[in-house]
């Protein structure tokens, strides 16, 4: 197999989790990957371009710096994707919550015909260390709410962790530039029902270094979103 995997990092205030996420990710998958893209922003820390330039220099071959033009993680999302040339293009963080050794077996699953892997931190018990309480019961509700609605068999709609066929992340068509893209990246490719989409275990640890981009309040623009898209036709 040919190296066919793009992976999209998207990068504001990490550096050694940066660093970790991607000696773990060429470690395991060295022949699979065919790029990496940093994609940072204008407020991405001046550490966090430093390490990023650092990686480039040491696998010049691999890792690429992208700036993004739209705004916010979704954006930034939209952007890098634009500029994927593998078959394969992974959504992941860079602040080690999206656990980087599970990157092979995504790669693996959709390999072996998949449109799009996702993860699930909702297959296995106690996968969540370190998530806010209050947070972890509405992720419950919201998801059994959604997946009864679009009538899936995901039990995890919002964790942006998945590995599409890159064509399909070129021919929808995206809106959302905030956190809640990490939902529509999901229940679009539901919706038009033409794509076979699995998921697999994953965990989720805490950030050890920064702060997440995303506020409280932001959650609950997921409803929207995804009632939105429910009702598209
Ligand atoms: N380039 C870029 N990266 C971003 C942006 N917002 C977030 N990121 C990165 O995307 C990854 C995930 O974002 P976080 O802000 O940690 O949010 P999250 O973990 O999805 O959400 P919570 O679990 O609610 O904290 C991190 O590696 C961030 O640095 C953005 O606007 N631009
Ligand atoms: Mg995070």
């Amino acid at each position: 197999m040919p190296k066919n995997t793009s992976i999209v990092l998207p990068v504001i205030n990490e550096t050694e989790s940066l660093k970790k996420t991607i000696e773990i990710l060429l470690s395991e998958n060295r022949e699979k990957i065919k790029e990496i893209i940093i994609i940072v922003d204008k407020i991405t820390s001046k550490e966090s371009l430093a390490v990023s330039e650092n990686m480039v220099s040491q696998y010049p071959e691999i890792v690429r710096l992208q700036r993004q033009r739209r705004k916010f993680l979704g954006g930034a999302l939209q952007d890098a994707f634009e500029q994927c040339s593998g078959e394969y293009s992974v959504m992941m963080a860079s602040d080690l919550e999206t656990n980087p050794h599970d990157v092979k077996k995504m790669i693996e699953t959709a390999e072996s015909g998949y449109d799009i892997v996702a993860t699930s931190r909702w297959i296995n018990q106690n996968s969540f260390n370190g998530y806010n309480p209050l947070k972890l019961l509405l992720n419950k509700i919201f998801q059994i709410f959604f997946k009864s609605l679009y009538r899936c068999n995901l039990t995890d709609l919002t964790y942006g962790f998945r590995i599409y066929n890159t064509q399909i992340l070129k021919e929808i068509k995206w809106e959302e530039l905030k956190h809640p893209f990490l939902l529509e990246s999901i229940l679009k490719p539901i919706k038009l029902k033409k794509y076979k989409i699995t998921e697999i275990p994953t965990t989720w640890k805490a950030r050890t270094e920064g702060i997440s981009q995303n506020t409280f309040w932001t959650n609950f623009i997921y409803f929207r979103t995804g009632f939105k898209i429910l009702l598209y036709k």
